[in-house]
């Protein structure tokens, strides 16, 4: 077997100059771009112009991918530890030698535990089909993603109204009248297309309503700003359910022909009027009362942001719930300016891609982390991997004995690194497949560097959405570095394996002609355009006789029937976040524009940027502990401190101290960021296995720290 040389598209080596037409890989949003290559170097790095939400722009880290692909500080080659985990002591070692370790390693933990011992976690998103169809090949049910800790709880919760996942709730910015968002921060944790949306409805005089303890710059860009106290709006919003339906404020034709349970809903908000809820949240009753006019003279062009990452308590679930439910009230339901339901390539009248998985029996061996069987209300897919953990540990439902890690970093993502350790030490393997040095990586028994996203080419993606459309990323240059596609090293495993007849696939053409039979669109066209539409114009359903749901009532449901048969109210009652002591804050985080979670603060450009974090402070709780703007301070959490400068800002809840995640690198091959700043998820000491019991997700600001003046 040889694997000497990369497996390039054809024609990628070629001199001269040549666009091509990919999708940006700086973030998961996955923009498309257009490349000008010369000579087989990159030159230049743009937005596709033929898409015209795009407007040919990229953010500042699109627009890094430059700097990111000129940088040596990556892995150049596979590695092999040869060291304690974690000690950075490593060995070169040639790809075949690499995928024999592993492969024999996989071997002896499957001869043990059978194929369902190999757990895989990777970002999700439109290329899974690999990863996933790799586990089910091995017979492994154990498929898990990043999104216990991103978008979980907002997923269950569209899914216990509407029937839908989280991106099935499409929102219409550009059109809206009046957008609600809680700490959905569109400006800096931004997709390109979305911020220009919001841009251009606020240009054209539509409202946004803003609400989070702590200013961001979306809270600069908007017409009201709520500074409510952290972890508390679930009781903004119940209150506000309570109001709407008490004056009657709600859309109750649409209501009647649509929703089911309003009685109960109605029954269940009783006790939470506008003034219960300002002493939860420090918003006064008359500002919510004067909104709620608002929005009710604005709608049905309305949208209350159920949220993709924001708050992570124990009822965030609930907070995302009844922010689709007062979509409902208000008629906001797919319709220009609301929350439209995301449509499938069949929607369109077209044949989806194929899945290489379909050629693959079904796994029929239950999930490790009891999802699917245990607890039933959860979406299988994913999973939840903060379940893995305890499993690990346990051996309960049975031995978990390697854990595959591609385009993921759980010691950066999940909290308490130092926890993890512990369960990893239980493992045969784990292995890190990735373009940068992550901190589970140097944790790990092996890297195997993947091409970048201008170096490699993936799996078509299917994207849904008003316009569902098919999407490729192409290669651009040759690898600079001994690096393989992911595609490469998922079939070379799967070979060594005795799986290798479900990727017989020579080179990724010949994966993309596989996927587009019978879906009638070209591989040349999809080349030429980067996106190819399967629909001319939005695919809008009849809001008279034409929506559908899929929840068991087939309508949208405010008292979920899913819920009640696992033992979960629909709308439970508000529980206040627990007491913080009087020198204690409550830490939360977020995204600055400049950076994507823990991955790019090394990049050479956007390291110039955002070279480190902040904490941001309220004055007068900084000025009881004698902390000035700028002044170093040491933030502490329960056995973890870390050192960095204060913001002092009346822009945060006293309650509260914030800092940009993904900092405090400490993989010494890093240089510009090991050391810089402050890593948020080392100090959420003992949350690795808190969450919240209904949606699922971490609750991550549930973290309480303690400052003082270093
Ligand atoms: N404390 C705390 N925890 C958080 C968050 C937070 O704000 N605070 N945010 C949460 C959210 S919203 C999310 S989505 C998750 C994100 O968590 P992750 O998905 O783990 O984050 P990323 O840094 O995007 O990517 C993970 C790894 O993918 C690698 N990578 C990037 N591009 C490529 C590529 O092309 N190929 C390969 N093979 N690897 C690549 C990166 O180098 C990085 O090591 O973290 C969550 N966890
Ligand atoms: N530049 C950039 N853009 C990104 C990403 C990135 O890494 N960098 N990541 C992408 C990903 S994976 C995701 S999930 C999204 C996340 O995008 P968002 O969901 O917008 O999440 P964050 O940036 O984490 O911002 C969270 C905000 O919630 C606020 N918050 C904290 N507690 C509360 C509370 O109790 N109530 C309210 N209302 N607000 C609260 C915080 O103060 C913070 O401002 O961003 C995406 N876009
Ligand atoms: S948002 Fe920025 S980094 Fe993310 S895909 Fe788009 S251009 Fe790239
Ligand atoms: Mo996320």
């Amino acid at each position: 077997m040889t694997s000497s040389k990369a497996p390039n598209v054809s024609g990628v080596e070629s001199p001269g100059r040549r666009t091509v037409k990919s999708l940006c890989g700086m973030c998961a949003v996955r923009c498309p771009i257009q490349v000008e290559v010369e000579d087989g170097r990159v030159k230049w790095l743009q937005g596709n112009p033929n898409d015209k939400a795009m407007e040919a722009s990229l953010c500042p880290k699109g627009a890094a991918g430059l700097a990111m692909e000129y940088d040596d500080e990556r892995p150049q080659y596979p590695l092999i530890r040869s060291g304690e985990r974690g000690s950075g002591q490593w060995r070169r070692a040639s790809w075949d030698e690499a995928l024999d370790y592993v492969a024999g390693k996989l071997k002896e933990v499957i001869d043990e535990f059978g194929g369902k011992g190999v757990a895989l976690s990777d970002r999700g998103g439109p290329f899974a089909d690999l990863t996933k169809s790799f586990l089910k090949a091995l017979g492994s049910p154990n498929y898990f993603n990043h999104d216990c800790t991103c978008g979980r709880n907002a997923h269950h919760a569209t899914q216990s109204v509407f029937g839908l996942g989280r991106t099935g709730a499409v929102y219409d910015i550009k059109n809206t009248k009046h957008l609600v968002l809680y700490g959905r921060n569109l400006i800096e944790s931004l997709q390109v297309k979305e911020a220009k949306e919001f841009i251009s409805a606020m240009s054209s005089g539509a409202k946004c309503t803003y609400i989070d303890p702590r200013a961001s710059l979306t809270a600069a860009k908007a017409t009201r700003y709520w500074q409510i106290r952290p972890n508390a709006e679930y009781a903004l919003n119940l209150a506000m359910i309570h109001h709407v339906l008490a004056e009657k404020l709600y859309d109750a034709e649409f209501v009647e022909r649509w929703c089911t349970g309003l009685d109960e809903l109605r029954q269940a908000v009783r006790p939470y009027t506008l003034e219960w809820q300002e002493a939860h949240t420090g918003i006064p009753a008359r500002e919510v009362r004067q909104f709620l006019a608002e929005i009710a003279a604005a709608a049905p062009r309305v949208i209350f942001h159920a949220g993709w990452m924001t708050a992570r308590h124990g009822q965030s679930f609930y907070t995302s719930r009844t922010s689709h439910i007062l979509n409902a009230l208000f008629g906001a339901i797919e319709t220009p300016g609301g929350v439209c339901l995301g449509k499938k390539a069949a929607d369109a009248g077209k044949k989806d891609i194929r899945k290489l998985g379909d050629r693959i029996p079904k796994v029929e061996e239950p999930r490790v982390d009891g999802i699917g069987w245990k607890h039933k209300h959860w979406d299988d897919g994913p999973g939840l991997l903060h379940l893995l953990f305890p499993a690990i540990e346990s051996g309960d439902p049975y031995q978990v004995g390697a854990y595959l890690i591609y385009r993921h970093d759980p010691m950066t993502a999940l909290p308490d690194p130092d926890e993890q350790k512990r369960y990893y030490d239980k493992l045969k393997l784990i292995v890190s497949i990735d373009v940068n040095y992550s901190e589970t990586g140097w944790y790990s028994d092996v890297i195997l560097p993947e091409c970048t996203y201008l170096e490699r080419a993936n799996l078509i993606a299917s994207k849904g959405g008003l316009k569902p459309n098919f999407q490729l990323r192409d290669q651009c240059v040759a690898p600079r570095f001994d690096s393989r596609p992911a595609w490469w090293i998922f079939r070379e495993l799967a070979k060594r394996l005795g799986v290798g007849e479900y990727f017989d696939f020579e080179t990724i053409e010949e994966i993309w002609e596989y996927q587009l039979e019978g879906t009638g669109v070209s591989l040349k066209e999809l080349r030429e355009k980067g996106v190819v539409s399967l629909a001319g114009k939005p695919i809008m359903w009849d809001r008279a006789d034409g929506l559908k749901f899929k929840t068991p009532s087939g309508k949208i449901e405010f008292i979920s029937r899913k819920l009640d048969e696992a033992g979960f109210p629909s709308i439970a009652p508000f529980q206040p976040p627990s007491e913080l002591a009087e020198d204690e804050f409550r830490l939360l985080f977020g995204r600055g524009a400049a950076h994507n979670h823990g991955h790019t603060m090394n990049n050479p450009l956007l390291h110039e940027l955002v070279p480190e974090n902040s904490l941001w402070l309220h004055p007068e709780r900084a000025g009881e502990l004698g902390i000035a703007d700028g002044d170093l301070v040491e933030v502490m959490s329960d056995g973890y401190s870390a050192k960095g400068k204060a913001t002092v800002t009346p822009w945060i809840h006293p309650d509260a101290a914030f800092m940009l995640h993904g900092f405090g690198r400490t993989v010494p091959l890093q240089t510009r960021a090991c050391g810089k700043g402050m890593a948020d998820q080392r100090l959420q000491k003992g949350l690795l296995t808190v969450y919240d019991p209904v949606g699922g997700g971490n609750a991550l600001t549930q973290c309480t720290i303690r400052v003082r003046k270093a």
